[in-house]
């Protein structure tokens, strides 16, 4: 049966077309840089936007239409909008998709009814994904809905909601490894505090890389080999959550000796949350090895919370993909709309037009980099700009090999450096030259 009757497949039809359900720009068999459209992106749905939010805020209930939906806490109502979700992304052209395990299946009142109600359903995805070829980018478990995740989950002031939430995550690891699950992320929702007057910070942090230690050893002992990844997002709903940045995470990971087992799936609306720029998440990121993924999406710059928007801003779109060029592209990872409609976008078929957004938005993205880089005159200039450090004094101070008492003979002898020009506007004018 279809559920989206009206609306055909996508395709690209070319910059020319009016078509409003078709890409202009996402090419999925275009080859950049000796690489598909499609294997650059490795696009993902996010389950928990598609399917499962009703589009409501703090003042007003949800206004999404979805017919196909009868809101009971059935496993065949969750078995059905499996197959909504799947008909989506066959119709958008998506070949990958995330989610919680609470998305997917209802939480029932008791631990064993809820994790069989989740097998139930991760048996009918096991036979849509073979059905139909898409691909499971990673799983999670939802460890901040409920109640009693109130406080936190991993970083629970109680005992026995963190034994809760470890029965939970290992529950979600094998959901995942069963769909073949490309990687497993955490994403910290109430890891954080709101009032240190009440809180051990040292003995939650502990906790919480216990708890990612544990994952560790039993991806190890079902023989699950995907990436996990950690979530960076500085607030909401905690006031101050510990993954709060790229930096804090990395610190983190270094810290409890995880770092060889997780990356890092950075999400471009914390970056702002957190008073980044998106490229510079993933920046520092690069720099420890540690880009894993990316959940694609933008905020509002005149209101200050996770707004979850859609990506169309075209200068986001192409810093990340020089990013991710520059890291020589995604293995485990791709770019996951962790994305929702507004609220005023409520029917159906504002599915589709959002996502397509998003693919075109990236695929310019993408072409931009990729002449940004063909172009070699920002790269070339960055190069020339550390020109110092590749010989003379320079390559001195980079190899160790110098001092304080050589330097201030070096600087005696050769005077006031005169300091070059770092030219941003001519090479923001490059970059609007190549969009
Ligand atoms: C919340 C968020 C989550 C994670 C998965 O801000 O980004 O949806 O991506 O738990
Ligand atoms: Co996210």
């Amino acid at each position: 049966m279809a559920y989206f009757p009206d609306i055909p497949k996508i395709v690209y039809e070319g910059s020319k077309s009016k078509n409003p359900l078709a890409f202009k720009h996402y090419n999925p068999d275009e080859v950049i840089e000796g690489k598909t459209m499609r294997d650059h992106m490795r696009f993902g749905a996010a389950y928990w936007h598609v399917m499962r939010n009703s589009l409501s805020d703090p003042f007003g209930g949800g206004t999404a239409v979805t017919p196909w939906d009868d809101q009971s806490d059935s496993v065949d109502n969750a078995k059905k909008r499996a197959d909504v979700f799947f008909e989506f992304l066959e119709k958008i052209d998506i070949d990958y998709y995330c989610f919680h395990d609470r998305d997917i299946a209802p939480e029932l009142n008791d631990f064993t009814k809820s994790t069989e109600a989740l097998n139930a359903v991760v048996d009918h995805l096991a036979g849509l994904q073979k059905s139909t070829g898409k691909k499971l980018l990673w799983g999670t478990a939802c460890l901040f809905s409920h109640g009693r995740y109130s406080q936190g989950a991993g970083t629970s002031p109680d005992a026995r909601v963190f034994a809760y939430a470890a029965a939970q995550v290992k529950a979600a690891m094998d959901a995942t490894h069963k769909l073949g699950g490309e990687g497993y992320t955490f994403w910290g929702g109430r890891e954080g505090y709101a009032t240190l007057l009440n809180t051990d910070m040292k003995r939650e942090l502990d906790h919480l890389a216990a708890l990612l230690h544990m994952a560790v050893a039993y991806a190890k002992k079902i023989g699950y080999t995907g990436q996990f990844y950690i979530e960076p997002k500085p607030r909401e709903p905690s006031t101050h959550q510990y993954d709060s940045d790229s930096a804090a995470c990395l610190n983190f990971l270094r810290q409890y000796n995880l770092l060889d087992h997780f990356k890092l799936n950075i999400e471009t609306n914390h970056a702002t949350l957190a008073g980044h720029t998106m490229e510079h998440e993933l920046t520092v990121a690069l720099g420890s090895n540690a880009l894993g993924s990316i959940d694609a999406n933008q905020g509002d710059t005149l209101l200050g919370w996770d707004t979850d928007q859609f990506p169309s801003d075209l200068y986001g779109t192409t810093k990340v993909m020089l990013k991710v060029l520059e890291m020589g592209g995604f293995t485990t990872g791709g770019l996951n709309f962790d994305a929702k409609r507004r609220r005023e976008s409520h029917e159906p078929i504002d599915l589709f037009y959002a996502h397509i957004g998003g693919m075109d938005a990236f695929a310019r993205g993408l072409k931009t980099a990729a002449a940004i880089r063909a172009d070699g005159r920002i790269e070339d200039f960055v190069k020339a700009r550390y020109a110092s450090w590749d010989s003379g004094i320079g390559q001195r101070i980079e190899s160790g090999s110098t001092n304080f008492d050589e330097l201030t003979e070096w600087v005696k002898q050769n005077g006031e450096p005169v300091v070059a020009s770092g030219r941003q506007e001519l090479l923001e004018n490059i970059l609007n030259e190549l969009l």
